[in-house]
């Protein structure tokens, strides 16, 4: 069923992208295709965000993939995928189908598969409203291949992305002091809209076996424990970049700590962890964030974009 009209005017702009709503799932949350369709109608959220995708199938890490930890869950997947070309011909259809707009994820090892990956989306159907370049995985097997910790590798990652012929997305990594550079960068590099940020590096160890819990061994952090990091890495980014539209993701269980990201900057927001306990988290989030607004007397969510920058 879809939602009746909002009383409060939750339109929001990401460069030439304009959704319905700022809510958005987080990349690697929830799925490659339909598969948060059994919980919710992926159509009322903002924007459906993929898992990265390669231009190849890809196998992913050992498992376990995934452990929780105080606040948040560290993982390790490693990226795994069905290729571009799988993912076009059989999962985007019934994605597509549920009447949701998707972006589409892509990763690679160099920015030679990078490039690949966005040719392979180039005649994608308009669904597909734009790429995220994820330049942030904290769990390739080469860290060195970590293109978001270096202005150059960004700069190349964005624009070997440019094959996609579609509004390109940088999703940045908190594991670097330099996030508010990179993110100029992105953005001189062609990127309409910075995603901020991806998991925090880290790792959790079983006391019994005295060996890394993860199978993949070191992770990345997420969920609660990481959202002021990530509010902090929006708000130090909007100071870098003014106006340059944000993407805030980092922990955000309610409509509250949504609005805390609005606030520091984010003109959207993605969930992500907090799927895993709630799979209908965004469309509540979503439903809330509205009746926060009217309540408040918010009739445009343009009116918290950056509020707390005074
Ligand atoms: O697949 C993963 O292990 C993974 C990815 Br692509 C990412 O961007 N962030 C993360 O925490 N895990």
């Amino acid at each position: 069923m879809r939602r009746k009209a909002p009383a409060v005017d939750l339109t929001t702009r990401l460069g030439s992208v304009i959704l319905p709503n700022p809510v958005l799932t987080a990349s690697g949350t929830a799925g490659h295709g339909a598969e948060l369709a059994d919980f919710l109608d992926p159509a009322v959220l903002g924007a459906i965000v993929v898992k990265s995708l390669h231009a190849e199938p890809w196998a992913g890490n050992p498992t376990p993939r995934v452990h929780a930890t105080p606040s948040g869950m560290v993982n390790s997947v490693g990226l795994q995928g069905p290729g571009v070309e799988a993912w076009l011909e059989h999962d985007l259809p019934v994605l597509a189908g549920t009447g949701a707009r998707v972006v589409a994820s892509i990763w690679g090892r160099t920015v030679e598969e990078f490039a690949r990956a966005a040719e392979l989306l180039a005649d994608a159907p308009d669904v597909v409203v734009a790429v995220e370049v994820n330049a942030s995985c904290p769990n390739l097997e080469d860290r060195r291949a970590l293109f978001a910790h270096s202005v150059t590798a960004t700069t190349e990652v964005v624009e070997a992305a440019e094959g996609a012929r579609r509004p390109r997305w940088a999703k940045l990594s908190p594991n670097t002091p330099d996030l508010p550079d990179l993110a100029v960068a992105a953005i001189a590099a062609g990127a309409e809209v910075v995603t901020v940020a991806n998991t925090v590096l880290g790792m959790v160890i079983d006391t019994e076996t005295r060996r890394p819990l993860l199978g993949a061994g070191k992770g990345g952090l997420s969920g609660p424990a990481i959202r002021p990091v990530a509010v902090r890495a929006v708000f130090d980014t909007r100071e870098a970049l003014g106006a340059v539209p944000i993407i805030g993701v980092g922990g955000i269980t309610s409509a509250t700590d949504a609005v805390e990201f609005l606030l520091a900057g984010a003109s959207a927001v993605q969930i992500g962890t907090a799927m895993f306990a709630d799979p209908r988290a965004p469309a509540r989030i979503l439903t809330d964030l509205e009746r926060w607004c009217d309540r408040r007397g918010v009739s445009q969510l343009e009116e918290l974009i950056g509020a707390a920058h005074g």
